[in-house]
This record gives structure tokens, C-alpha cells and sequence, in this order.
């Protein structure tokens, strides 16, 4: 029978639809309303060692095909992060808990207790465009991704997935660093570097001036990336970037994706958007002939066709 259900490293999921880090993701409550909403797993906000209140504003700019945002990690601090999660997991869903710090000893402290908190995988990001000091600058390299997960793998007891950035010549050779460094996933793409201007104001709108583009614009980068990433890498890949309905997913999928992670299109569609990317797959799969998931990962790769 056809059926929508992955597996990705043990973690069963329902259905190939998971929630990004970033939206509806900080309070254990939101993440049980996204998880009823038919999200076969959820991410949470990635968190980190301290509290943060994140980039002065305006730190959101609204596009007609995207978000550009320059939130700034705004978070409650790991500790405070313990009830969130034990509360999420009432929602029935695997969730991820998402991490980020400023040099490698912080996001292995932080990816060991966010296991300790008895998420079913861990998310390192190393990828936040705009927020100095973290993420991305630790995620730039292959060397350094592959240092990172090194050190965060042997803390943790769960999947380690590595979230990479988009904001490189080769995304492809930051992957194969993860893999090294024994990340058991990728996920791929955190969001595009942009600005946006007022030309009255002649000035950038984000006060922090540059932000990560997200939404459907950026969806061709994110297949694109996912497509060369399937050809580096053995591990499953998680695609994410612009997806807003089953077509959109199934880009992803046959690029190489295991799953996909849907963000910006909850604040445009509303939480609807799961449960129908879900239904618009599996009309697909009936229609096309493809039992499985599964059956179609890669096939847009020539030697899979
Ligand atoms: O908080 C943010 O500004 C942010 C993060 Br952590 C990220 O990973 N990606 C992004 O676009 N914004």
C-alpha cells in the first residue's frame, strides 16, 4: 500500500514533513499545536547557552516570494529548555532539538544536554547567516564542521544532524566534512544572505542590515544544494528551504532528500501546510506509481532514473 511513513537514522516519522527551526518552535505548547497539525516531526528553535533577546528591530522584512529575517538567536537559554521539550514530546512527533554556540566546546556542551533532555535527534546549526560569532562562522569550512560534529558526536546519544549554510562555493565539501566528523544527517539549507533597501530612507530595513532570506525564492538554491550534496555524501539528507506544498517536497525528495523541513510557508499558509504537503505527496506516489518515499530519493540523479 502506499504510504508516506521514512525512517531516517532509526527515528520513524509518519510522514516526510517536519518543522524547521525558528517558527512556533520555543514553547513546548507550540510545538504540540504543530505536531496535531500533522508535522510527522518537529525542530525546535535553536537554542543556546545564555538567554537572548536577538537583533533590535525591524528584524523581519516581508517579500512577495519570502521572508528576510535578522532575528538574532533570540532565545531562552538551554536550561530553561528542559520543560519545553518534555512538554513537546506529549505531542506524539520525534523532535529535534536545535543548538548553536561560538566555538566548538560551547555546541558540544549544548548538543549533550539537549540529549540529555530526551530528544530523538540533535541539530547542530551551524549556519545562521547574520548573528555574529555563531553558527555560520563555525560551519564555513569543511575542516571546521567536520572538528564540530567530531566533538558534539561524542556527547550525544542520539542522531547528530549538521544544518548547513547555503553561503559558500561548496556546499557539497561542507557535507563531506560533517560526514567525517560523524554527523549521521544533513540538513540543507539555512537561509540566503540578503539585504533589502528603502530607497526614501536610503537605508537597509533590517537594522542589523543584512539578514537570511528564506521562502519560496530560495527554493531552486535548496534543491540545487541538496542535488550535489546526494552526490558527496552517503547519509540521508534533510531538505528545507521555500517548501509550500507536495510538488515543492518532491523537488527535494528526488534530489536526494530523506525528508524535508517546512518554515516560512507556516507563516504563510498557516499550519494547514503539513497535513496538506503530506496528502498532495502521497496523491502523487498513487498517481506515479511510487509505493514509497523511499522509492523515489535521488531519482532526478541520472544514474537513478
Ligand atoms: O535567529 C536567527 O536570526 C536565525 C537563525 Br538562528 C538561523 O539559523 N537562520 C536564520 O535565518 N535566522
Amino acid at each position: 500500500m502506499t504510504h508516506l511513513a521514512v525512517d531516517i537514522c532509526g527515528i520513524h516519522l509518519k510522514n516526510p514533513t517536519i518543522l524547521a527551526a525558528g517558527i512556533l518552535d520555543e514553547t513546548g505548547k507550540s510545538m504540540i499545536e504543530v505536531a496535531k497539525a500533522g508535522a510527522g516531526a518537529i525542530v525546535t528553535k535553536s537554542v543556546g547557552r545564555e538567554p537572548r533577546s536577538g537583533h533590535p528591530t525591524p528584524s523581519i522584512v516581508e517579500l512577495h516570494d519570502g521572508l528576510l529575517n535578522a532575528m538574532g538567536l533570540p532565545n531562552p537559554g538551554i536550561d530553561y529548555f528542559a520543560d519545553e521539550i518534555k512538554e513537546a514530546k506529549k505531542g506524539g512527533v520525534p523532535i529535534i532539538g536545535s543548538v548553536f554556540g561560538g566555538t566548538e566546546d560551547e555546541i558540544a556542551g549544548l548538543a549533550a544536554q539537549m540529549s540529555r533532555y530526551g530528544v530523538d535527534a540533535v541539530e547542530l546549526n551551524l549556519s545562521c547567516p547574520h548573528a555574529k560569532g555563531y553558527g555560520a562562522e563555525l560551519g564555513s569550512t569543511p575542516e571546521m564542521v567536520e572538528v564540530v560534529c567530531r566533538r558534539s558526536k561524542k556527547g550525544v546519544s542520539v542522531p547528530l544532524f549538521a544544518k548547513l549554510t547555503p553561503n559558500t562555493s561548496d556546499i557539497a565539501a561542507l557535507a563531506v566534512g560533517a560526514e567525517r566528523g560523524g554527523a549521521d544527517g544533513i540538513v540543507a539549507i539555512n537561509t540566503v544572505k540578503g539585504m533589502a533597501i528603502q530607497p526614501e530612507a536610503r537605508m537597509p530595513i533590517l537594522a542589523n542590515r543584512i539578514g537570511g532570506l528564506s521562502g519560496p525564492a530560495i527554493r531552486p538554491i535548496g534543491v540545487r544544494c541538496v542535488y550535489e550534496i546526494f552526490e558527496a555524501v552517503k547519509i540521508p539528507i534533510i531538505g528545507v528551504g521555500g517548501i509550500t506544498s507536495g510538488m515543492d517536497a518532491l523537488e527535494y525528495i528526488m534530489a536526494g532528500a530523506s525528508a524535508v523541513q517546512i518554515g516560512t510557508a507556516v507563516w504563510s499558509e498557516g499550519l494547514e501546510v503539513f497535513s496538506k504537503t503530506s496528502k498532495e505527496m502521497l496523491r502523487f506516489m498513487v498517481e506515479n506509481g511510487f509505493e514509497s518515499v523511499p522509492d523515489m530519493v535521488g531519482v532526478a540523479h541520472p544514474d537513478r532514473h
